[in-house]
């Protein structure tokens, strides 16, 4: 084993990319094979999506009981959540526990942000640089460097010459940052906006929201979480995540076995009721068909859309923010808390950009084509180049220094989302084409390391050294995301899923949505069939200088 020195030089078993959730639990798994492993981390610490997001009103909206590891159940067993849904701060202190509860600091190197990693095929190796000048050699390299990590400013003309301050709510000071007394202007009404503009109303003397395209939101109901109903879940713990992860979304959902049309009117409202009542994004799972069904969606839309205009008091305002342009849940569905009713507030008000765009950001504020908002601080909540951004970001080249980017140029090919051909020993922890963005992430980041973990002690035991998929598998497995997602209504919507939300990028949709189960059963079964669709070579010994191609292919089968 070999350490890098300070200017972060050596060689490793395995270089992964990102010390979130995903990175942290990788390197805890390398660990257990006893492989050594280089962690490089763009940010002062670790924590991924939960360090860079520090917004007012950050929180996660899958419920604090679930999103959480489930590795370990002393870990599960000794944390205490406060609130029904995590903060920031909490999920941030959380992580900086595992990595301090495991000792994983040790191989994790901070301030290092990834730009470049290629694959040398004359003796299998990868050669990964950072930024900051390391530059390390591995025989593996995983990349855990998250979905939604490449923040995205739009290109507005004259942003640099504004005067007061701007922010994007994915990389946010770590300062709070006061609005006290001040003008702001928000773009952008997704997750990150619907639940930063209540909390930046409650500071800030004006607040102006620019609305390109309005999004549902179903009330989150966040409360403290009393010790008692902790220990309730505690107690059954294991079973409760063994089931999670046969489910859809990784997610313990009440998740309905009927379809919309199998009740009455009266009863679909009731059910509709009873889930606004209990809050989160349980919501759309009120019928069976809420996601493939155009009827039974455009009901359980209309129940929100009569939600706003019942709480918001301007008839106009209230017809704005009701979504009409998208099927409810084909763009992630947003938890608020206090989202529509902060636009009753005098100090509030909404611009829609469908009737007058941003033209550029003055110095004063910004322009749009009905005149100019003057501003003291402007919020971007504009959202990601999502699943494949991080990625892109790193000049990254495989087999004859092919570049990914190039080759992913129609839009991203791998097979099961876990490793893409041309790239031998290039894994992707929730990688396009894998459940990822549409589960609770925790939960399918640990399907990934898992499955990563076994096959490579499947190489350990078996002597073997390099792992690729064949074409056929990957293109067999394109072929089965696409042919699903077209069985949805996902597709017909614009949204970041389907990669609209960045100009000139492929629209395909990204994650598998399959279901979280479905997708974990194919991967097993790949694995029981002798790691179907893997091509495999030998490790060379001194005797044995011809790679001993081991060819495991058979047709994809899939579930
Ligand atoms: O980003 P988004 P986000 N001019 O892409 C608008 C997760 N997340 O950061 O819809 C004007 O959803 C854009 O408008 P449009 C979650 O998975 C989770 O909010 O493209 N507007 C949209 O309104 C979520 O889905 C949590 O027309 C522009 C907004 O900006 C994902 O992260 C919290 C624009 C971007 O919305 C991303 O959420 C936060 C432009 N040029 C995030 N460009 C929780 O768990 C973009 N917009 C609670």
């Amino acid at each position: 084993m070999s350490h890098p020195n300070e200017k972060g030089h050596g060689h490793f078993d395995a270089v992964v990319v990102g010390a979130g959730f995903a990175g942290l639990y990788m390197l805890y798994r390398l660990r257990r094979l006893g492989l050594t492993a280089r962690v490089f981390e763009a940010g002062d610490g670790v924590g991924g999506t939960w360090y860079w997001n520090r917004y007012p009103g950050a929180r996660c909206d899958v419920e604090s009981m679930q999103y959480s590891y489930s590795f370990s159940e002393e870990l599960q067993q000794e944390w205490q959540w406060t609130e029904r849904y995590p903060k920031q701060a909490e999920i941030l202190r959380y992580i900086n526990h595992v990595a301090d509860r495991f000792g994983l600091r040790p191989d994790i190197q901070l301030n290092a942000r990834v730009n470049s990693a290629r694959y040398d095929q004359s003796d299998n190796h990868w050669t990964t640089t950072s930024e900051r000048g390391d530059r390390v050699t591995s025989r593996f390299l995983i990349f855990a460097s998250g979905c939604l990590s490449a923040a995205r400013v739009p290109d507005m003309q004259g942003l640099a010459d504004f005067k007061g301050k701007w922010y994007h709510t994915g990389s946010w000071p770590h300062e709070a940052v006061d609005f006290t007394g001040q003008r702001v202007g928000i773009i952008g009404t997704g997750s990150s906006g619907i639940q930063s503009i209540p909390q930046i109303a409650k500071q800030a003397a004006q607040v102006v929201v620019f609305q390109r395209t309005p999004n549902f939101s179903i009330p989150a109901w966040n409360r403290p979480l009393p010790q008692q109903e902790q220990q309730a879940w505690k107690s059954k713990y294991a079973e409760r995540r063994k089931e999670a992860k046969t489910t859809r979304s990784g997610i313990l959902y009440d998740y309905s076995q009927f379809a919309s049309a199998d009740v009455s009117e009266l009863e679909r409202q009731q059910e509709y009721e009873r889930r606004w009542a209990k809050g989160g994004a349980n919501y759309t799972h009120a019928f069976n068909d809420i996601y493939s069904n155009k009827k039974a969606n455009d009901d359980a839309a209309e129940f929100v859309r009569n939600k706003i205009r019942n709480t918001v008091k301007d008839p106009e305002v209230a017809k704005l923010l009701a979504p009409t342009d998208h099927a409810i849940g084909t763009k992630r569905i947003c938890v608020d808390t206090d989202y529509y009713e902060t636009y009753n507030q005098q100090h509030v008000s909404l611009v829609d950009l469908k009737a007058s765009p941003i033209e550029a950001i003055a110095a004063d504020g910004i322009r749009t084509t009905a005149g100019l908002h003057e501003f003291d601080s402007i919020v971007f909540a504009t959202g990601y180049d999502a699943v494949t951004g991080a990625l892109d970001r790193i000049d990254i080249r495989g087999k004859g220094g092919q570049a990914l980017k190039e080759k992913w140029t129609a839009g991203p090919r791998t097979y099961l989302g876990l490793m893409t051909v041309g790239f031998p020993n290039l894994f992707l922890i929730t990688g396009p084409g894998s459940p990822s963005v549409l589960t609770n992430v925790i939960m399918a980041i640990e399907q990934h390391v898992e499955w990563i973990a076994d096959c490579l002690q499947h190489m350990q035991a078996t002597n073997l050294a390099v792992a690729e998929p064949t074409q056929q598998a990957e293109d067999d497995w394109v072929a089965h995301v696409n042919e699903v997602a077209s069985k949805t209504l996902f597709t017909g919507t614009q949204s970041w899923y389907m990669g609209a939300n960045i100009p000139g990028k492929p629209r395909v949709f990204l994650p598998y949505i399959g279901g979280l189960g479905t997708y974990t059963n194919i991967c097993n079964g790949v694995v029981a069939d002798g790691y179907r669709g893997f091509n495999f070579e030998a490790r060379l010994s001194t005797s044995d200088h011809q790679p001993n191609r081991l060819p495991i292919h058979q047709p994809l089968q899939t579930a």
